[in-house]
This record gives C-alpha cells, structure tokens and sequence, in this order.
C-alpha cells in the first residue's frame, strides 16, 4: 500500500523558522517509521509555495525580482531542511514547469466542466493600496482607507469562482463517511461546525494589470489578464508532483463507491497532508472539493478517473513564545540559528528529539523553553538510552571483552534477584511496545511513535536495578559453567537485545545517534527487513551470541542543568 506523506508548502516571502521546521520534521519522522515497516513505497514531499502578491513585495523591498528572490528563500527551506536531516523524496517549487503545466491543464478541465467559471467580484476597494478588504475590515476601518483616509470605493471585477458551494453534502458525507479525515478531533469538529454554516463560491483568479506586481503567476488558461489565485496553485501541488507515469500509483485511487473507476485503475494507495491549524479549511474543504470536481470531469472523458481523495489532514497547533504568537512584530521567533545552536551543542537528533516529543503535534500549542529543553534531553537521552547502552555496552566489554553474551538460561537472573517483583518477559515488552508505536503512527501520534522506544530502554533500566549485574560479576570466577557467569550472560543479553530493538524505535526520531550505535554494536538492520522482524526480540535480526561490540562514545553526554541556552 503506498503512502504519500506531505507538509504545507511554504511562502518564500521570508527565510524559514521552527515552525516550517517543526511541520517537515513530524512528516519525515512519520515517512522514516513508514519506510521501516517496510513492503510498502514511501514518499515524501515538500517545498514550496512562490506565486504569492507578497513574494513580489518582499522581493521588491529587497530590490530583486519575484523569481530571484523566490529563488533565494527556496535555496534557505532546502538548506534548513537539510539541516533538519528531512528525508524527503522531492522538493516541488511552484514555479517549476512541471508543476505550472499540470496546473494549467487542471483549470483548464475545471473551467470545461463548469466547476470554475466567470463572474464578478463586488467588494470594498483600497484605491491606494489597490487592494480589496472585506466587509468586516472593511467596516473597522470606517470605510475609509488607513494610509490616505480616503472613503474606499464600491468597485466590481471580472474574475474566475470555483462552485464550491455545490459541494456541501458531498463533504459532509465526505466526512460522515471518513471520521478520521481532518484530525485531531478538535479540529475536525471546528471544520464541521463552519461547514454547516454553508459554503460559498470562492474567487479564484487575480487580474494582471501593466503593474508588474500583478504578473507574477499562473495564467488563467484561455484569459492572459488574469492569474490563478496562490492557494489554488499551491493546493495542486500535492497532485501535480505525482501525477507522472512512475508516480500515479501514489495517490490515493477513487472510491469504488462512485462507480466510475476501473478496478485497475484504482490503487489503495493513502496520502497524509501534515499541515498547521492556520491552513485547516483550504485543506479540509476547499482542496477535496477541487478533487471531487477534478474527478467529475472524467465524465466528460478527461483522464482525471484516477483522482480519489486524500487520506489524512493532519492539523497541528502552534509552537510559540512566552505564551505569545511568534510573529515578526515582536521579533520574537525561533530562527534556524538557534536550532543549529541547540544542535551544535546537544547534537542534532536531541533538537529532533525535542520537537517531536515536546512540539504541538496535537491541539494545543507549545512553548519553546530552553529548561524544558536540557529536562527532556537529560531524561530521556542522556540518562535514558545513551546511559542505558553505554552501560550495557561497557558490561559487556568488561565481563565478557566485548563479545555479545549468550543466552542459554534467560531466567538463571532469578535466583540472583529473589525481590523481583516484575516479570522481564523481553519477548512480550518489546512485543508491546512495537505495539505502541504502531498504535501512535496509526493516528498520527507522531511524538507518542518515537516514545514507543523509551518504554524499552525503562524496562532494561528496571531490570538492571533489579538483578544489579555487577554484584553478580563481583563473586563471578573463571568458571564458565557457574551460575553467576551464566546468569550474568543472560541478564546483559536481555539487556542487549532489547536495546538493539528500542533503537529501531527510535530511530525515525534520532537517525543519526541509532545508526552510530547500530555501528558501535555492529548490528545496523538489514534494507528490506520488515518493521515486525526487526523488533521480535532474540529474532531474525538479533544480536548474535559471541558478536563483537565495540565500545564507542557515549551517544549523550550530560547537560548542565544550570548552563544558559546556547545562542
Ligand atoms: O500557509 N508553529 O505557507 P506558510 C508550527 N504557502 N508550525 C508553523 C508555525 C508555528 N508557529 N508557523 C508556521 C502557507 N508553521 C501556504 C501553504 S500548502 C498548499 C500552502 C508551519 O509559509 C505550519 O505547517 O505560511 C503552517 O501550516 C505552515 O508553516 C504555513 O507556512
């Protein structure tokens, strides 16, 4: 089953920040976990979005042209995402052909099949900053212009609309039909609750005057004076970059249910937008309206049959500040510097590590904190799973020079740890937790996923505790027979094994921290190995009894708690 993964793409009006950061990081966290369960193509998307009003204004301020600047800011997401260590598959910028040409042929079947069409846009005009305001704006601002105090104008224009109002129950059974569509619930049930109010048409179409600012864009194919609307190119993106002949088998095919697909031409293929809550409705409306009225048109013989709907809309909240909105206003946004600062000096998949857990991945937004920060890295990664291996690792070096013990008697541990009151079945905890990261990737949990590890590397950490290998090693001899040799082997590979399993866990989080480990103790899992082989305990992929282990650096090193953020 193919799985296509995708996050917003973004205006390159500015540089990127944590929050475009944040939203590739969750979508790359979720392709790396899916490409770990292996059978299945994976694909990733992102990019971004450039034929924006205030693109061209941003570029003007910064004397360059539309396209140069575009250009430039582009060059900044790919780096930053880069940065980031994002394993995206393509990188689409809106003002490639590929993507502008499919656009064109888009609206062109739209406007044939009449679900875009012309009319006139009535509304209250700035004639200074040329530009309308809504009735509500407006209204605030006395019906006068802020900048002259001129009285705005009642001024009407040509422009395309596309009939989303015909729509309505079609959604609305969209969504019956699919109660996972828009997630999480909160925000499914704020759609649904606009969506009862009623849909109108949308203007999708901005004319092109002799002012330059107007000419960068999509032409409204057949209408040279006017261009496609930004979002309305922007929505196209997710389609247009598979739409080609090796790439189709990615989107999600059309419901049997509408009966006019061909069973091989339908795929059961999904598709995930991950998105933040200021893009909800172009997401979980607007955009699968223009699919139905894309599908539509294979009626009139347009190849368009294949065209279902998408899977998923993931709606994230807001990382933000003190409490307050990151705006640039109040200059108070996390910038790229400051994650490269964090990963200079705690590394970068403890960055990673931090946004996926602590980011606001459900409805509720979260604030950047450098203490929470140095908390969660101290807990989970210094003294969680760097300690917990290092300290295996360093046993096993110790006791046994570095050869992966056997484990011929699992249970010898028992008569060494007579308090036990758990019962350590390996083979069951990682069972359950492969379970759990499962569960959480299932409904988008991309935080709780990557927490499925942990809950290993606390067993190993109780287990330790409990059997205290190194009392047994204190009254061990030379004897290869004895009961504490044998109970010692035992105990540090459970100990092993079950680590081996939780960096696979973990590793869609901290790819580069579990691969130098999966190095260290020779055992980087095999391409093609499925997710369940990879995780059963003492299975086809475990560490093998008189393997050598090296003994490498400590994966995390203890923070000071006191230390300032780095800057
Ligand atoms: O809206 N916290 O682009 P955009 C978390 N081009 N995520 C944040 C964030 C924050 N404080 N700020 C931004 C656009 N984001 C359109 C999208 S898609 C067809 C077109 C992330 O550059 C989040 O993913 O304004 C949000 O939805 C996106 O950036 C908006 O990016």
């Amino acid at each position: 089953m193919p799985r296509y993964i995708t996050t917003p793409i973004y205006y390159v009006n500015d540089r990127p920040h944590i929050g475009h950061c944040y939203t590739t990081l969750v979508a790359d966290c979720m392709a790396r976990f899916e490409r770990l369960t292996g059978g299945t193509r994976v694909f990733f998307l992102t990019g971004t979005d450039e034929h924006a009003d205030k693109v061209v204004t941003s570029a003007a301020a910064h004397g360059m042209s539309a396209i140069q600047w575009a250009d430039r800011n582009a060059a900044e997401f790919a780096k930053a995402f880069a940065f980031i260590n994002a394993s995206n598959d393509d990188f689409i910028r809106t003002t490639q052909d590929r993507h502008k040409t499919r656009v064109v042929e888009y609206v062109s079947a739209l406007i044939k099949s009449g679900a875009i069409y012309q009319g006139s846009y009535e509304g209250w005009y700035d004639e200074n900053q040329e530009e309308y305001l809504t009735e509500t704006v407006a209204k605030e601002q006395e019906y006068k212009s802020t900048v002259t105090g001129k009285p705005l104008v009642r001024r009407t224009e040509k422009c395309y609309f596309f009939k989303l109002s015909a729509y309505q129950a079609r959604l609305q059974k969209h969504f019956d039909d699919n109660p996972t569509f828009v997630q999480p619930d909160a925000r499914r049930n704020e759609v649904l609750g606009r969506l009862r109010d009623g849909l109108n048409d949308v203007p999708i179409s901005r004319p092109v005057t002799d002012d330059p600012a107007t000419q960068f864009g999509i032409r409204v194919p057949g209408d040279e004076q006017h261009r496609i609307y930004v979002w309305i190119d922007a929505l196209f993106n997710y389609l247009s970059v598979v739409d080609t002949d090796d790439r189709r088998e990615l989107w999600p095919g059309a419901s049997p249910l509408r009966g006019e697909v061909a069973a091989q031409q339908r795929t059961n293929a999904t598709c995930t937008h991950f998105i933040a809550k200021d893009i909800l409705w172009f997401h979980a409306v607007i955009w699968p309206a223009m699919l139905m009225a894309l599908q539509d048109t294979a009626a009139q013989g347009t190849r368009f049959n294949f065209v279902g709907m998408s899977t998923t809309v993931y709606s994230h909240a807001y990382w933000v500040r003190e409490g307050r909105k990151m705006s640039k206003s109040l200059k108070n946004f996390i910038e790229i510097e400051q994650l490269e600062a964090y990963a200079n000096k705690y590394s970068l998949d403890a960055v990673r590590w931090y946004l996926l857990t602590q980011g606001p991945l459900h409805a509720t937004d979260a604030d950047f904190s450098h203490s929470k920060f140095v908390e969660v890295y101290n807990s989970d990664l210094a003294n969680g799973i760097g300690n917990s291996t290092s300290r295996v690792g360093n046993m096993i070096e110790k006791y046994f020079g570095g050869k992966v013990p056997g484990n011929q008697a699992a249970d010898a541990w028992r008569a060494f740890a007579t308090d036990a009151t758990q019962e350590f079945n390996w083979s069951d905890i990682c069972k359950n937790a492969l379970g759990e990261g499962l569960r959480a990737s299932n409904s988008h949990d991309v935080g709780g996923c990557v927490l499925a590890g942990l809950i290993i590397v606390r067993a190993v950490d109780s287990f330790i505790n409990v059997t205290r290998p190194f009392s047994i090693a204190k009254t061990m001899d030379a004897d290869t027979t004895s009961k504490q040799r044998i109970a010692l082997e035992g105990i540090l590979y459970n100990c092993a094994e079950a680590l081996r399993i939780a960096s696979i866990l973990l590793s869609p989080a901290m790819p580069q921290k579990m691969a130098q480990l999966w190095q260290i103790w020779n055992c980087t899992p095999p391409a093609g190995a499925t997710l369940e082989q990879l995780c059963t305990f003492a299975g086809p992929h475990a560490l093998k009894p008189g393997q050598q282990i090296a003994k490498g650096e400590v994966l995390f090193m203890r923070a000071d708690t006191a230390e300032a953020a780095p800057a």
